[in-house]
């Protein structure tokens, strides 16, 4: 059933937010599912055990440590040198995967929220801890869609941490609490919490209780 932006989250309208800031991966784009081809590719390489549920712990979480997540289950240990080459391959094939994205990566619903929000006088913010994140707003044409943009490569400790979110209220100048974030992972919930923000939990982040909104379809309700 189609519904408005204010019903998913009355907090859009009621005047006690200035912005949103998206998370991207898995909010507003597919690159999720890129995330976990690149890191299965290189886990069968190597023969570690990897799937969807130990997948799912690496959202948010920036490449170091899902890289360490996953060589829980590695039947050998790895040198700190090793452990940056597979990181290494691992982001080869993730660009390999992002360079031959076309437009309907961009998740149902996600273009009408940035909108909605544009045509009510709230900012728009990224707030990824994903280092690629330039390439892909430049490879789906979504770049002059926000206001501020605060990656992977602007903070030393990424989600669960707040310092992402921090970042991007303090590149649009304003107070964390008149920011609102939208996150797919417990892992930005949690940093999104710390920063003093209110949190718009999308797809499978939606049963997550520190949520003050939750969109389990994410934004494909407003199409
Ligand atoms: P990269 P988000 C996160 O992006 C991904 O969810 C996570 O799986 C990934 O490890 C992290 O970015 C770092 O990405 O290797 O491209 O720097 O969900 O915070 O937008
Ligand atoms: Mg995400």
């Amino acid at each position: 059933m189609k519904q408005t932006a204010s019903e998913l989250c009355p907090a859009l309208t009621d005047g006690t937010a200035k912005a949103v800031i998206f998370d991207l991966d898995g909010v507003l784009v597919t690159t999720d599912n890129c995330h976990f081809l690149a890191w299965n590719r290189m886990a069968q390489e190597e023969g570690i055990p990897f799937d969807r549920k130990i997948n799912d712990r690496l959202r948010g979480v920036s490449r170091m440590e899902s890289l360490e997540i996953i060589l829980e289950k590695s039947p050998r240990t790895y040198t700190e040198e090793e452990k940056l080459a597979l990181a290494e391959r691992k982001n080869n094939y993730y660009k390999e995967l992002i360079g031959t994205l076309e437009r309907d990566a961009i998740l149902p619903g996600a273009l009408a929220m940035l909108d909605f929000c544009r045509t009510h006088g709230l900012k728009t913010a990224i707030g990824s801890s994903s280092k690629n994140t330039k390439a892909i707003l430049t490879r789906l044409g979504m770049t002059e869609l926000f206001d501020a943009i605060a990656d992977g490569n602007d903070i030393k400790h990424s989600k669960p941490a707040p310092d992402v979110f921090l970042c991007a209220a303090e590149k649009l100048g304003l107070a964390p609490a008149l920011c609102l974030v939208a996150e797919d992972a417990d892992a930005g919930i949690a940093a999104a919490k710390a920063a003093g923000m209110r949190v718009i939990a999308v797809g499978p982040a939606a049963s997550n209780p520190d949520a003050d909104f939750a969109l389990p379809q994410g934004f494909a309700p407003l199409l």
